[in-house]
């Protein structure tokens, strides 16, 4: 039985704002700032356990092992002596933003019936472009099933962010949809990080109906006001897609082409008018997590900042109080991710399959969210602030605050890897 699976990236103990991405203003403004990694972790868990009292499956993938040392090493350097600027890369906690972490076609879309997942190369930035080694090693785990084919990433210079740039469009997890791949061209303010090239490999590694697979230009004046993926102004679930009025370079030829694949899509479009691009990137509005649930019909799980900024929120309001295809709104506190530019969406990575063939280590239900809590609050450090990054005592204390959470959800075989 095929059901959606939020795979979410537990918050690891180096969370912490050194401002690393430009193109994403969140993480950008508040570079310097002082982070709490604990307080982070457990808004992630809380979310989570929202997601669980909504009906939903809800799965996790582990912080990775930062400082990376062996990143380090291959720039023949080591944490103590290693410029600052590469100490900061090294520690970085962005692999917590799982829908950056590979790009997922579940079986009715491929050739093979196969569920296929390309971890992503993220080679844009820097701090990301180390993330994938440790990310394949916990997707060949999650997923050893036969059911499954998971894919190294495709080779740089084509940037890949997974599936923060790709969206499915669908009658029912389990029937066949339609992919489509958003693509950014470069030239403009701040990088696009993903590239049509990658884009097009991984359709062909997962062996995707070409009839059934759309290449799509983000538009590069979203790309220049902050969204740096296309999960800040567009998401789409089942036959709802979700997204701004200037999401896409070319939105008429893009929508004609989907009704023509699939008549019944619902395309949910929010004017500029009603809620601009700034507010929309502002508040993320579009980096929600829109799901079926089976109580309240397809829901939109929204970020406070959501409700903070009056445009969005009654944009919201009507729609939900309408007969639209959006039923019902759930707010979540992910302040901390939100500070680096990370919401509801990106913090999850979904796949669509029969959940009895995921290692069950990488599921979670209340009870393992209450024994991860546990180990966060015990172990994970309260604040980290610019000048603790490059102390060794913080390297002693993120490494032991990992390794017992592997230890906890024996998990230890990651440790190195
Ligand atoms: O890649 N922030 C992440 C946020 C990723 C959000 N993901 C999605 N939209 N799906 C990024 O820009 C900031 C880390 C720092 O600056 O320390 C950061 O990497």
């Amino acid at each position: 039985m095929i059901t959606e699976i939020n795979f979410d990236g537990i918050i690891g103990p180096t969370h912490n704002y050194a401002g690393l991405s430009p193109g994403n203003l969140a993480a950008t403004h508040n570079a310097g700032a002082i982070a709490r990694p604990r307080a982070a972790a457990l808004q992630g868990i809380a979310k989570m356990r929202a997601n669980l009292a909504l009906g939903l499956t809800q799965g996790v993938l582990l912080p990775h092992p930062r400082p990376d040392h062996e990143w380090l090493a291959r720039l023949h350097t080591d944490y103590p002596s290693a410029a600052p600027h590469l100490q900061a890369r090294a520690l970085s906690a962005s692999a917590m933003w799982a829908a950056n972490a590979a790009t997922v076609s579940p079986a009715p879309d491929c050739d093979d019936a196969r569920c296929h997942l390309s971890v992503a190369n993220l080679v844009t930035m820097p701090h990301r472009s180390h993330e994938w080694p440790n990310t394949l090693a916990q997707l060949r785990l999650a997923f050893a099933h036969d059911g499954f084919r998971v894919h190294a990433p495709v080779p740089a210079p084509f940037g890949d962010e997974g599936a923060a740039n790709h969206m499915r469009l669908c009658a029912g997890h389990d029937a066949p949809g339609v992919e489509i791949f958003v693509y950014g061209e470069a030239g403009g303010r701040f990088p696009a990080r993903q590239h049509v090239e990658a884009s097009r490999a991984i359709a062909r590694a997962h062996r995707l109906d070409p009839a059934r697979t759309l290449f799509v230009e983000q538009s590069p004046e979203a790309i220049a006001a902050g969204a740096f993926h296309n999960d800040v102004v567009a998401v789409a679930n089942e036959r709802t897609l979700f997204a701004h009025e200037q999401a896409f370079a070319d939105r008429d030829t893009f929508y004609a082409r989907l009704r023509t694949i699939m008549p019944e899509v619902e395309i949910v479009e929010v004017p500029a008018a009603e809620v601009s691009l700034a507010d929309a990137i502002g508040s993320y509005l579009f980096n929600a997590q829109l799901v079926s649930t089976p109580a309240r019909g397809q829901t939109l799980i929204v970020p406070q900042e959501v409700r903070d900024c009056p445009a969005a929120w009654a944009w919201v309001e009507r729609h939900v109080a309408g007969n639209g295809p959006i039923r019902a709104v759930e707010v979540v506190d992910v302040r901390e991710s939100m500070a680096n530019g990370g919401g509801p969406a990106c913090l999850r990575l979904r796949v669509a399959c029969d959940p009895a063939t995921i290692d069950p280590r990488f599921l979670v239900d209340d009870r393992q969210l209450d024994r991860i809590a546990a180990v966060v609050r015990a172990q994970w450090p309260e604040e980290i602030a610019p000048d603790h990054i490059g102390q060794a005592t913080l390297v002693a204390h993120v490494e032991q605050a990992r390794h017992a959470l592997l230890h906890t959800l024996d998990l230890v075989e990651l440790t190195d890897r």
